[in-house]
């Protein structure tokens, strides 16, 4: 038997899934852990559906809930303890629940026992992946997962700023008990994977609900990529509202704030804008960190994913955690009762460190989120209508360090002068620093944000096929060539496929979790390909 199995991300070790050790660095005990809490959520979720409790009235259990999905995604927790204390606390949950369902019989997800660690790697072991053994059941479980994990971050940062659904959480229980249905055909989960996809533009629709009426609607702006010659902090990962508590402590105390991978789109927003410390972005996607965090000099907070292990001590020493993401030996601060974090650690630290070296200078321009971009409608029009711009290409997702992924940069390079890139994600690093340039004004690589302002994406092309009087999406001059890494861009892929998106391309490669007769519905009903070479995809979209 292997230490581990997991194939929930694009890095898949063969292509299959990791089986010694995770090729994210994910050890085999954490991997198993997170596989039994997994479990110890399908439990609850069967005890919350089958005794039709109260979804609404669980406050607590769904928030905890949503944060252990998050947990297990990809390169958002590497810490033993941290896991172990969720699954234990879960249990907990999952014996109140009892009481408030009281049902005859409850099955082993439910009922199951441990008592210390040991005890939850051996369980952990009959529970993993592989334990459904029909490899397309096994497919489709485990993409509607994916898909709730991705979900739970989305609903996860909304909720940090008061906004919730209780749909979403519904729909979690009710999804999650499915996927231990032995009763459901392989049907019934392709239509559950898509009403995942529907209840994926729920949440982001929250997410940028929640974003926009806190912080403002992004706009078009030029982030600095240069440093300055003070103390400062990075601040790494997705949550908005870590960044604002983190620029309210740091006001004037000399600390200079950064932006680092997915936190770049906060530049955007009028809110953050009013802090003089918050100075500019340093460094590129989240799998160069190792490099950049040296140079950067001052200690790092991660609020979510992506993590790589950090490879020493001294780095270890000034990497911090908060929310889902954890990693062993750095120091993770917690929230009190009401959501405020003690960051002065981190600022006292910082004061002690030298100020980032410059790695590069110079600016670069993004903050094309629906409003934006809806402002700018008439000039994108007459451009559509004159001929000015042929092709948008959507190339939204992830980034990742494989070398297969310099196919998106010679992408963007070779893309004729008449086509506009629309991109949300970590992605937009393979590209976001080229000279482009513009047509008329628009910049031909229209930064919306992060991974969840994919959203965006859909408000603009729904805008234009409005705008244009089509009846299909489809027939907009959009193209879909989306790269994928980790979770939340499996919930932005099914958020496309429920809107009826059809004919994306998904690279570098195609997820090891599909099964050929899942990829083939894929391929059958939505026209899902994988990536092919440059010079050919290019001729493929600019024809469609
Ligand atoms: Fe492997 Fe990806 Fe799973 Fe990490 S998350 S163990 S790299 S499949
Ligand atoms: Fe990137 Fe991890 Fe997915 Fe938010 S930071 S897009 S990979």
């Amino acid at each position: 038997m292997s230490n581990m199995f997991c194939f929930q991300c694009q890095e898949a070790s063969k292509g299959t899934g990791c089986e010694i050790i995770g090729v994210c660095g994910k050890s085999p005990e954490v991997a198993n852990l997170q596989d039994l809490l997994i479990y110890t959520l399908k439990g609850i979720s069967q005890i919350v559906v089958k005794g039709e409790l109260n979804v609404p009235s669980m406050g607590t259990i769904n928030h905890e809930v949503t944060n252990a999905l998050f947990m297990t995604i990809t390169n958002a927790n590497f810490d033993e303890e941290a896991i172990e204390n969720q699954i234990r606390k879960m249990i907990g949950y999952r014996e109140e629940l009892k009481k408030l369902a009281n049902l005859e019989k409850y099955s082993d997800a439910a009922s199951f026992t441990v008592t210390d660690r040991d005890s939850m790697l051996k369980k952990a072991k009959l529970v993993g992946v592989l334990s459904t053994k029909d490899e397309d059941v096994r497919s489709l479980r485990e993409l509607i997962i994916y898909g709730l994990k991705g979900m739970a971050a989305y609903s996860h940062h909304a909720l940090n700023i008061g906004k919730e659904n209780q749909n979403i959480y519904g729909f979690t229980y009710e999804a999650l008990a499915a996927t231990l249905d032995n009763s459901l055909s392989a049907d019934d989960l392709v239509a559950l994977t898509l009403k995942t996809g529907e209840l994926g533009v729920s949440a982001m629709a929250l997410l940028d609900d929640a974003n926009t009426s806190k912080f403002g609607n992004p706009e078009m702006t030029e982030v600095n990529i240069g440093v300055r010659n003070n103390p400062a902090i990075l601040i790494s990962g997705h949550d908005l509202t870590d960044l604002l508590q983190l620029l309210e402590q740091t006001k004037g105390t000399g600390v200079d704030v950064y932006t680092h991978s997915e936190m770049l789109p906060a530049h955007y927003y009028p809110e953050f804008k009013k802090y003089d410390n918050f100075v500019g972005n340093y460094g590129n996607a989240w799998w160069k960190q190792v490099e950049e965090f040296e140079s950067f000099n001052g200690p790092v907070l991660f609020t979510t994913n992506c993590i790589v292990p950090p490879r020493n001590e001294s780095l270890r020493n000034r990497i911090f955690t908060t929310g889902a993401s954890g990693y062993p030996g750095c120091t993770h601060i917690e929230a009190d009762e009401h959501g405020v974090k003690d960051f002065s650690a981190i600022i006292e630290m910082a004061k002690t460190l030298d100020a980032p070296t410059e790695i590069e200078t110079g600016k670069i321009v993004g903050g094309f989120a629906h409003a934006q971009v809806t402002a700018l409608a008439d000039k994108v029009v007459d451009a559509v209508k004159s001929g000015a711009i042929r092709k948008f290409v959507v190339m939204a997702g992830c980034d990742g360090r494989m070398n297969s992924r310099n196919y998106y940069t010679e992408f963007a390079e070779k893309l004729p002068q008449d086509s506009v890139i629309l991109t949300a994600g970590c992605a937009k690093y393979r590209y976001n620093k080229l000279p482009l340039g513009d047509i008329g004004g628009i910049p031909r690589v229209l930064d919306a944000g992060q991974c969840n302002d994919s959203y965006s994406l859909v408000v603009i092309a729904l805008k234009l096929k409005e705008i244009f009087g089509l009846d299909d999406l489809n027939d907009l001059p959009i193209a879909y060539n989306i790269a994928w890494y980790e979770q939340k861009a499996v919930i932005v892929l099914l958020a496309l496929l429920y809107l009826g998106v059809k004919n994306i391309h998904l690279g570098p490669t195609l997820p090891a979790f599909l099964s050929p007769t899942v990829a083939n519905v894929l391929v059958e009903k939505f026209g899902i390909s994988p990536i092919g070479e440059v010079d050919e995809d290019i001729e493929l979209f600019m024809a469609q």
